[in-house]
């Protein structure tokens, strides 16, 4: 490997031992970058990788909340602002029990070049708190959101930082979120969070954003290869709002998703997610706060698998949507064996590296990373805030549109991108070095800081 590359790589093994998540995917990320990083001397004379692997900068703080039996209780929030250099922070906020600082810069990190890959002025960012939701009041939560808004609020803005959802931050606490902001600055200041209900100004198709941007994706990944989307089976991971979108856009296209999990196992609908009944149901289940997916195998009489992971179900195409390091050498094993031929990543880093080179090295499966077929959601985000800012609001339509052509343009670019590198067909080398190239110039550009 490059002696740079390699040495800024080991740096960051060295500093952030006790980060393995972000080790992994700075690895993940560098490890295309090789070809680049020869071909640009400049880019070891300005330390430019050195510079690209610190956050510009990162917050936590405390956030206390009162529990409905009138208990109190604090947790940690952060906001990692990882790179300005492309657009103002953007990136989602995760409440899960699992968040720490290392899982901030790692989705902060992926964020970055997943937004550069949009090709729209959004720089990368991440925030949340390891307070978890499952079981909890609409009251306990708004009061949450509240707290974490009141922290929170004097380091973002609609030209500083500007928030949204992930895992356990969906409409309704991004709308408590947006409400505590709105109080406490007193100004509507261009929506400053996405993912907004509609009437507080959120976009339209933001809910289905993601879904219907992995699929997208995975057509030009099917018509690539000659193949149509229609008749298709895939097995999905998790069962949020990711894989809700997922489900609607593959039943209109004729598709089926047969495999949905949860911390509690996976479910096998042999007939697919495909009736409007069914795929509502998804919501109902994640609004429960009960966090199991078991709730759909009882409704609608399918088998329940406990404990278990859906890759060794028999589908045409996996695509893991539930959270990181979700598929193993064990279950990647599984999937080369099951006769799937697309591995489609759907939720961020949810492969080890391990698991992601040997899929990649199967001869009959094409592989697509999750910074470029997830990057439909973020994009939306942007839209949301070009229409915050410009006093308008598109229709569905508008913004499906608008949807589309960006995921086609972020395909194509990362097909360019390893071709003109000389590494053939490699969607994931392909979105690294599209991604880190925007990035890059933006940042040789602006001087060393
Ligand atoms: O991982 C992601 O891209 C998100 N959670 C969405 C971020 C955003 O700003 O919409």
């Amino acid at each position: 490997m490059n002696a740079y590359l390699a040495s800024v790589i080991e740096n960051v093994k060295a500093r952030s031992a006790h980060e393995p998540e972000f080790v992994q995917t700075v690895e993940e990320v560098f490890s295309s970058l090789e070809p680049v990083i020869a071909q640009h001397p400049e880019y070891e004379q300005a330390d430019l990788l050195s510079r690209m692997v610190e956050p510009e900068r990162t917050f936590i703080f405390r956030v206390c909340w009162m529990a409905d039996d009138g208990s109190w209780h604090t947790n940690t929030g952060y906001r990692c602002q990882f790179n300005g250099a492309i657009g103002p922070y953007k990136g989602g906020l995760r409440f899960h029990r699992s968040v720490d600082l290392g899982t901030m810069k790692f989705l902060a990190f992926e964020q970055t070049f997943k937004n550069a890959l949009t090709g729209l002025p959004i720089g990368g960012g991440k925030g949340g708190s390891d307070f978890d939701p499952t079981g909890k009041s609409d009251a306990e939560i708004m009061r949450f959101c509240q707290s974490f808004m009141r922290s929170l609020y004097r380091y973002i803005g609609p030209d500083v930082d500007v928030p949204a959802g992930d895992m356990g931050v969906g409409m309704r606490e991004v709308s408590y979120l947006f409400g505590e902001y709105r109080h406490l600055k007193g100004v509507w200041e261009n929506g400053v969070i996405t993912g907004k209900d509609f009437a507080s100004g959120g976009s339209r198709i933001r809910p289905e954003a993601t879904g219907y941007g992995a699929v997208y994706y995975l057509q030009n990944v099917l018509h690539h290869a000659g193949e149509e989307i229609a008749g298709k089976r895939i097995a999905c991971a998790g069962f949020g709002n990711v894989t809700w979108g997922i489900c609607k856009k593959a039943a209109q296209l004729g598709a089926k998703v047969v495999t949905l999990s949860g911390p509690d196992g996976y479910i096998y609908d042999p007939d697919g997610v495909v009736t409007e009944e069914k795929i509502k149901y998804l919501l109902e289940m994640r609004a429960s706060g009960r966090d199991r997916v078991q709730d759909y195998a009882d409704k609608f009489g399918v088998d329940f698998f406990p404990g278990q992971k859906p890759w060794a179900v028999p589908v045409d195409i996996c695509m893991p949507s539930a959270m990181q390091n979700d598929v193993h050498m064990e279950q990647a094993r599984q999937i080369a064996a099951s006769g799937a031929r697309y591995y489609i990543e759907v939720a961020n880093m949810p492969t080890t590296n391990e698991a992601l080179k040997f899929l990649m090295a199967q001869p009959h499966i094409t592989v697509a990373p999750s910074k470029a077929v997830n990057a439909g959601g973020v994009a939306t985000s942007a839209l949301e805030m070009a229409q915050n800012s410009e006093r308008l609001v598109w229709t569905a339509e508008e913004v499906d549109a608008q949807l589309h052509r960006i995921m086609n343009t972020i395909y194509q670019q990362s097909v360019e991108a390893a071709e003109r590198y000389g590494l053939g067909y490699d969607l994931v080398a392909g979105a690294n070095i599209a991604g880190f190239q925007r990035v890059a110039d933006a940042m040789m550009a602006q001087g060393i800081f």
